[in-house]
């Protein structure tokens, strides 16, 4: 195992790595932007590092920075949480350069797994489904017209450096298909420096679920069940739970299989989430691979007792994964609704603040992942999520009744600062959420009663 380690990244997730490396006699240097000061993760870490001003683009993503922090503090390994520099290939390979450790998988792994043309014909040479469409990159309009044909409306067009719904267009037409397409890829070559695009037919109404894999440096790859994102809005999730009530045990072998099958063919280590389209006939299609931690793999550990963070960096330090498929039995029901500083009412505007009052929930069956306390401002200038409920019950009912009791303690107050608190309130109350029968257009149509 490694002595020392650097965790580039901020909030609860950095505050999540620093745990799991004291859980493993592993020393945890912190980096920190001048917004993030007065950070409680930075308490707890062994040290911790300024890198540059608030702008992320100045700290948390200058690559020049983070690794000059890494070699002053003399580290091992660079574990990058989420967001920031997680995905980034450039970044894992200036780490290769460097002689650090970076805690995910390869450098060529994640630029494979960005391009997600690729990756998809990656999938179906695995024999992984995934949706029909045109094979790999359309290269003109015209092409794309007729490809959309064959295919067959409605079809989607989607930037292969996109993925999280960045770079879609929904095409019902012709007429609609030649502007999304010129659309869709001026606005990639915007965002992404790579205005390629590809096809495939629209799945109405899906669910979204993702398998969760571990890989080690010996081949072994074991899946860790699944988790049901679908409810999410604007491509951001606010609610996870695992197992997915859409599945049996059936289904859930068939997509854990197709899970290892495509870490297999990527050539995969490491922990790592394979994410599928769900449709009503229980049909499911490979969409793309997160070659990360995610927000929610703490419904994961829920539900099999595994912690994946410890995983991380175990097998980034050269162990073996030490439990087999059939080792992994999923217990109960874990959901988790991710508390974010904006305010519902108003278009989920963020809605930061000074906490002056604060009370986070506990008990039985419930897991609070927060660096917030009182007396701290949540900074304007990152994410706005201040903490994540995870409750985990015997069954999804338990769980429920749970989450219900968790999210009413819950006070997160001060002046200007409102959450999405209340908002899983009344998804609670929702007699859909309830049932489990929902899919990816729940938000679109939820409205507070
Ligand atoms: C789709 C789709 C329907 N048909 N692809 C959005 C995020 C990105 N990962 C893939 N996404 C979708 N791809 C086809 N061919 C619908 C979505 C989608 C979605 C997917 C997962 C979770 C939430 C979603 C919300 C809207 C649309």
């Amino acid at each position: 195992m490694f002595k020392r380690i650097l965790v580039a990244n901020r909030g609860e997730i950095a505050l999540r790595i620093i745990r799991a490396c004291h859980d493993l006699g592993v020393e945890a240097v912190a980096v920190f932007s001048e917004a993030d000061r007065s950070g409680s993760w930075l308490r707890h870490a062994d040290d911790a590092i300024c890198i540059g001003p608030p702008e992320s683009s100045k700290s948390y993503l200058d690559i020049s920075r983070i690794i000059a922090a890494a070699e002053v503090a003399d580290v091992e390994a660079i574990h990058p949480g989420y967001g920031f520099l997680a995905e980034n290939s450039h970044f894992a390979s200036v780490c290769e350069e460097c002689n650090i450790n970076f805690i995910g998988p390869s450098a060529s792994v994640i630029e494979n797994c960005g391009d997600k043309a690729r990756a998809k014909e990656l999938a179906l040479s695995a024999g992984v489904p995934a949706v029909p469409g045109s094979d790999g990159l359309v290269a003109n309009e015209d092409d794309a017209a007729r490809i959309a044909t064959e295919i067959g409306y409605p079809v989607m067009i989607k930037a292969t450096a996109g993925g999280g719904g960045r770079g879609m267009r929904l095409a019902s037409n012709e007429a609609s298909l030649r502007s999304g397409f010129v659309q869709a890829s001026k606005e990639a070559e915007a965002a992404f420096q790579n205005g390629d695009v590809y096809l495939e037919k629209f799945v109405r109404n899906p669910r979204h679920v993702e398998v969760q894999i571990l890989a080690d440096g010996a081949g072994k790859i074991v899946h860790l069940g699944e988790r049901d994102c679908s409810i999410q809005r604007r491509h951001q999730k606010l609610i996870e739970e695992s197992p997915s009530p859409a599945l049996d045990g059936e289904l859930r072998q068939a997509m854990g299989e197709a899970a290892v099958a495509f870490a297999r063919a990527a050539k995969y280590e490491n922990a790592g989430t394979v994410e599928f389209l769900l449709d009503a006939n229980g049909n499911f299609y490979f969409i793309e691979l997160n070659a990360r931690i995610q927000v929610e793999h703490c419904v994961t550990e829920a539900v099999t007792g595994e912690d994946l963070v410890r995983w991380q960096l175990r097998i980034a330090s050269g162990e073996e994964i030490s439990f087999q498929q059939d080792d992994v039995a999923l217990r109960g029901h874990a959901i988790e609704f991710r508390i974010n500083a904006e305010d519902p009412s108003r278009g989920f505007a963020p809605a930061p603040g000074k906490i002056e009052k604060l009370f986070l929930p506990g008990g039985p069956g419930v897991r609070v992942d927060s660096h917030v306390e009182a007396g701290y401002t949540i900074p304007q200038y990152y994410d706005s999520m201040v903490a994540k409920l995870i409750v985990h019950g015997d069954d999804r009912e338990q769980a429920l009744r749970r989450a219900d009791r968790a999210l009413a303690e819950m006070q997160i107050e001060g002046p200007g600062i409102a959450t999405t608190t209340n908002l899983h309130r009344s998804i609670l109350a929702n007699a859909e959420f309830a049932s489990g029968n929902f899919d990816t257009g729940f938000m679109e149509h939820f409205s507070i009663q």
